[in-house]
């Protein structure tokens, strides 16, 4: 089989965001587009003579998507690929197989929670030798060379079957194709009380887990139905489909509605959850009661001392920045540091390599832990079943338990979707440049004691990173945070999250949207929503 060295030229606009490369799929459809980020990487990192792992989260464009990468890792000198069969590894699978199999990296083909379909989004990410995305640096050194690319690298040779296990080769290299789930559930099985949650399941308890047609359907009736005799029919669009049924796979109030009706069922199961296209985010829910992801990584880290894989206690607690509070509160009262970090999973990494924190998570619906180095959405829904299992309370007494002790972060994220670029940036600028005065000022009855544009230093390897995000923070532990999403594919989409403390939530009203309305309405008016981009409602509200 002989290689081509193909002549190409850059394409100026591959800078991976938060999360990877994400476009459309018809912009990765451009000839030499996804082969030129491909060699990007493999001219950024050295895997020649190196293990690599493959595999996607099953939207369109993976099957073609991988055999070209096959193609061309054969032809850039890597040694061996375990690949996930008929090219399916979920994002915290993929984690777990590098770490497991000690492979130099891996490629994730996945836009997660954005749309999938010929007219959906792709998206690549590469992750690092300890199973993480890959840092700044590295990303930056891919965009790097994506920028100086002149050619790429591609063997000759015949597409590879990947419908079943088998020990392959594709001209000098080696190809394992793997059972995706297997490594994956032996890994919850160490983690979690399967006995305990086995026990659950059999005196009657009753779960919908949602797999939105995206990749955790395997994961999740393997582990749920086979592993832990949840009723066939638990898991609901469990086959992966290339454009997800048509669907969003966004498991969240707006996106994972189907679920969320059926919760609200009088004869609706006690416990339901959902998960993303790639299989790292998480959402729960109890009977009519909806977790927000932020309370959802303050109760896990309180009732963590009671699942098997943490018994021995937590070393320190991780959130991202937009993130509430209410983890804080838990980490002051189990005397272990907190972490806020930017945005984004690949900065948890090195405090989870360096032993510093042991559970960390998102507001976006992704919660996590040491296990692997990816936010992990099935990991999220065994932890709540291993808590809901010890306790045997309902999901909304447990949460409202938490509240009772700790007090509540009222928290809600108002996302506007699909502006136009430069009237975002507009936005941003009009608030930046009205951050000087703010201080001592009073919004909605509170007064302002800080604000800033987040930057970040990592306490390991003391990178920076600037321009997080601009937080206000007001008395009482109020917040209002501003930042550009770095994964959407059209236009620009503006967050806005806004959260305060109750410390007597049991006074009053459930509905975030009510009691935190008046900072809602101060934050819109502070950054001119209406005035500079003509909008006054969030396109999305979580
Ligand atoms: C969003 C979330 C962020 C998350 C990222 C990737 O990023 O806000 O918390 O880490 O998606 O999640 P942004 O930049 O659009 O706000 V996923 O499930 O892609 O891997
Ligand atoms: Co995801």
């Amino acid at each position: 089989m002989s290689i081509t060295v193909v002549a190409t030229v850059p394409f100026p606009d591959q800078r991976p965001g938060t999360s990877g490369l994400r476009k459309k799929v018809a912009v990765f459809r451009t000839p030499h587009y996804l082969e030129n980020f491909v060699q990007a990487i493999f001219n950024a990192v050295d895997l020649g003579g190196r293990t690599l792992v493959l595999g996607g989260d099953g939207r369109y464009l993976n099957p073609e998507a991988l055999q070209t990468i096959l193609k061309m890792a054969a032809a850039n000198g890597v040694a061996k690929v375990l690949v996930g069969r008929d090219g399916i590894l979920s994002t915290p699978a993929a984690s777990h197989v590098i770490r497991k199999h000690r492979a130099e990296g891996g490629i994730i083909l996945s836009a997660s929670h954005n749309p999938g379909g010929v007219d959906g989004d792709f998206g690549v990410k590469y992750n690092i030798s300890n199973g993480g995305p890959a840092p700044e640096k590295v990303t930056e050194a891919i965009y790097a060379k994506s920028r100086q690319i002149t050619a790429y690298r591609i063997l000759n040779g015949p597409d590879v079957a990947l419908d079943r296990v088998a020990r392959l080769t594709l001209g000098s290299m080696r190809i394992e194709v793997i059972d995706p789930v297997a490594d994956y559930a032996d890994l919850m099985e160490s983690l979690f009380a399967f006995d305990r949650i086995a026990a659950l399941f059999r005196s009657g308890f009753r779960m919908s887990f949602d797999a939105m047609h995206a990749v955790t359907g395997p994961y999740a009736t393997e582990i749920l139905e086979r592993r832990l005799g949840a009723s066939p029919g638990t898991v609901v669009h469990g086959v992966p489909l290339p454009d997800f049924g048509g669907g969003h796979p966004d498991p969240n109030l707006t996106y994972a509605h189907a679920l969320v009706e059926a919760m609200a069922a009088p004869d609706g199961p006690d416990f339901g959850a959902a998960c993303d296209g790639d299989g790292d985010r998480n959402m729960i829910l109890g009977r009519n009661f909806f977790v927000t992801p932020s309370d959802s990584l303050a109760l896990l880290a309180a009732h963590a001392h009671r699942v098997p894989g943490y018994r021995e206690g937590l070393a320190g607690l991780a959130r991202s920045m937009p993130t509430s509070q209410a983890v804080d509160r838990v980490a002051r009262r189990l005397n272990i540091p907190c972490y806020e970090t930017p945005t984004g999973w690949k900065f948890f990494g090195n405090l989870l390599d360096a032993g510093k924190i042991t559970l960390c998570g998102e507001e976006s619906f992704g919660t996590g832990s040491d296990h692997v180095r990816e936010k992990d959405g099935l990991w999220a829904v065994l932890f709540w079943l291993n808590i809901l299992a010890v306790e045997g309370r309902s999901v909304e007494a447990i949460v409202r338990e938490h509240w009772a002790s700790f007090g509540r972060n009222v928290y809600t994220r108002h996302d506007y979707e699909g502006l136009a670029t430069p009237v975002a940036h507009q936005v941003l600028t009009h608030l930046h440049d009205s951050l000087a005065a703010l201080p001592g000022r009073v919004l909605a009855g509170r007064r302002v004691n800080a604000c800033d544009d987040f930057r970040y230093v990592d306490p390991v390897d003391h990178s920076v990173s600037a321009g997080q995000g601009i937080r206000i923070l007001l008395e009482g532990d109020a917040r209002i945070v501003y930042r550009l999403s770095g994964t959407g594919t059209e236009g620009a989409t503006l967050r806005i999250y806004i959260e305060a403390f109750d410390a007597a939530p049991e006074r009053h009203t459930l509905d975030a949207q009510a009691s935190l309305a008046d900072l809602i309405h101060a934050a819109r008016a502070l950054a001119a929503l209406k005035e500079i981009s003509g909008r006054e409602e969030p396109t999305v509200v979580t």
